[in-house]
């Protein structure tokens, strides 16, 4: 996260750490968010490792050290979504779901640090104020140790198309989200599959998940995000 923060313990406890089993340990590589006790989402790009290589922490806050709070599962299956295609560098359709092995008959227990995020019926207003939270590269050019968050605007996709922005290459599956007057605030590599959200009526919603951008913090190239609500999907 560019201009981010670090956040308060338990502010974000659905935010999901995917991890890549070593011989040496285990390695983030990816964010996702907890929706149910056994299910995680996180960006399709994400996956490049087959199920037993995966591993998902949640109630993580410092990615360095072991935490009281934290909880480690298995993924016992992938699902990709079944039009997710990389074109020219840019993933469309960039979400895929993760089913967790459940340890002694259940899956996450929900504390002050563990908690699922709402998934949303509809889309919000652009301007629309959200958060974004990760360990991913910040402005000193590294990843953090610290979970940081940080505040972002949805941006419209009018705008976000236009030539001097990312110039048409968004799809109904994708949004952008930052602040065009502050650009430094932003999402960044190893934030991906981690969560845009916003509240409504108090509640947290999972509206996007980090997906790509033209590097990270760029005045005219914001974020961009896989649009989690199924408004421009095909219902069932
Ligand atoms: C990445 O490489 C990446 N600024 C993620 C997010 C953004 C750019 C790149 C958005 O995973």
């Amino acid at each position: 996260i560019y201009g981010g923060a670090k956040t308060t313990a338990g502010k974000h406890p659905w935010v999901a750490s995917l991890q890549i089993k070593t011989a040496k340990g285990s390695k983030h590589q990816c964010g996702g968010v907890l929706i149910e006790a056994c299910w995680v989402l996180t960006a399709a790009h994400c996956i490049t490792q087959p199920a037993g290589y995966l591993e998902v922490v949640l109630g993580k806050q410092n990615l360095e050290k072991r935490e009281n709070q934290e909880q480690i599962f298995d993924v016992e299956k992938i699902i990709v979504h079944n039009k997710y295609r990389e074109k020219n560098h840019v993933p469309h359709n960039d979400i895929a779901l993760l089913k967790l092995k459940p340890v002694g008959g259940h899956c996450a227990v929900e504390t002050k640090y563990v908690k699922t995020a709402c998934l949303p019926n509809s889309s919000l207003p652009d301007g629309t104020d959200c958060f974004i939270a990760g360990w991913g590269v910040t402005e000193t050019g590294e990843a953090s140790s610290q979970l940081l968050d940080a505040s972002v605007r949805l941006i419209s996709q009018r705008k976000c198309n236009e030539p001097r922005a990312h110039n048409h290459k968004l799809d109904e599956s994708m949004f952008c989200a930052g602040n065009l007057r502050r650009p430094g605030v932003d999402s960044c590599q190893g934030d991906s599959g981690g969560p845009l959200t916003c509240v409504v009526n108090g509640f947290y919603y999972v509206y996007g998940l980090v997906s790509w951008g033209d590097d990270c913090g760029l005045r005219n190239k914001p974020g961009v995000y896989t649009q989690v609500n199924g408004a421009n999907n095909p219902g069932t």
